[in-house]
């Protein structure tokens, strides 16, 4: 057997997360999982990318906006907006009740970590979501109205504020989730991909705690990242828009230069094929494949590639 972990973050790492999952059994994958963008509101805790990938692996998320669940209803958010209260964070009734449960959970003492295998159990999920770690680890996103937390950013103020930055507060004191020393410990383990999520605050979020980035550097199999930027656009969310005003080019370049020399193997899209020649660094390998995951064909194909791409690869 060979064993994976997937670095999970929104709706795009939560396609290629779930195709892999088709291929690879709860021996053979683990998902590191961003949350970074979570927060406490309503006096719950929300942790929107571990639910993102929780609803995605147990088929039962919402498909047009990816987040949050398929049929739900709203009778909860409408009334508190009836009654004046904060109504900008749409949580669901079904999704309200997993958000009491967590809460109830974390305040009983239990953490994220067992909380979330207790909840992806009951629906079904049999592989290991792991949130990057049970501290507190908050996402601030300096823009030039000021820093704002990632939800309000994203949410609240629709990503409108031009991004200067990012913080993660709490990360250098943050120990990297305690289960993942152990699934990479594994005999058999044999590679890491990077789903193709917004790599300033999905993926970085999780390098940015020392105990995951010397995990990964002293590794002796290789890194793999899938591009989030399709023909200098990102399909879901404002990956582009903060390349744009980070000033650098909005192109799978980046991304591939970002990670540096993290990476053993990158993955562009087919209509990116062209910009493969300007991805420098003599120890990366690159491919371009159908990245644009629609169907649950494209994700099981691109994570199929991903795998072909990664066990013919040479560990750094
Ligand atoms: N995204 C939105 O754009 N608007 C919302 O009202 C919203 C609510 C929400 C509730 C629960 C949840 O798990 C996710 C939710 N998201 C919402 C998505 C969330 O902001 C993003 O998925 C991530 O934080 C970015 O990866």
């Amino acid at each position: 057997m060979a064993a994976y972990l997937a670095l999970t973050g929104g709706v795009g790492g939560a396609k290629l997360a779930l195709g892999l999952a088709q291929l690879l059994g709860p021996d053979e994958l683990a998902f590191l999982v961003n949350t970074g963008d979570d927060f406490e509101h309503l006096g719950l805790h929300v942790s929107p990318d571990v639910d993102t990938l929780t609803y995605s692996l147990a088929d039962l998320s919402n498909p047009e906006t990816g987040w949050g669940r398929r049929g739900e209803s709203w009778n909860f958010i409408e009334t508190l907006k009836q009654l004046g209260g904060e109504s900008w964070f749409n949580l669901g009734d079904r999704d309200l009740a997993l958000h009491v449960m967590r809460t109830q959970g974390l305040r009983a003492g239990r953490t994220l970590t067992e909380i979330t295998r207790e909840i992806s159990r009951k629906v079904g999920i049999a592989h290991l979501i792991l949130p990057m770690s049970d501290d507190a680890v908050r996402t601030m996103v300096q823009t030039v109205h000021g820093s704002l937390s990632f939800q309000h950013y994203f949410v609240r103020e629709r990503c409108e504020p031009s991004v200067t930055g990012f913080e993660f507060v709490g990360a250098v004191a943050a120990r990297a989730n305690p289960a993942l020393a152990t699934w990479l410990a594994r005999a058999d383990f044999a590679g890491v991909i990077l789903c193709p999520s917004n790599p300033y605050v999905s993926i970085d979020p999780m390098l940015a705690i020392p105990g995951i980035a010397q995990q990964l550097r002293s590794l002796r199999v290789p890194i793999v990242a899938i591009s989030p930027i399709v023909a200098g656009l990102a399909i879901k969310g404002p990956t582009a828009k903060m390349m744009r005003e980070l000033n650098v080019p909005q192109t799978a370049v980046t991304v591939a230069s970002h990670y540096r020399d993290l990476l053993d193997g990158f993955i562009v899209d087919v209509t990116d094929e062209p910009l493969l020649a300007q991805i420098v660094g003599s120890d990366l390998a690159t491919i371009a494949a159908p990245t644009v995951m629609i169907t649950l064909a494209d994700k099981i194909e691109l994570a199929r590639i991903t795998l072909e791409f990664i066990r013919r690869l040479k560990p750094h």
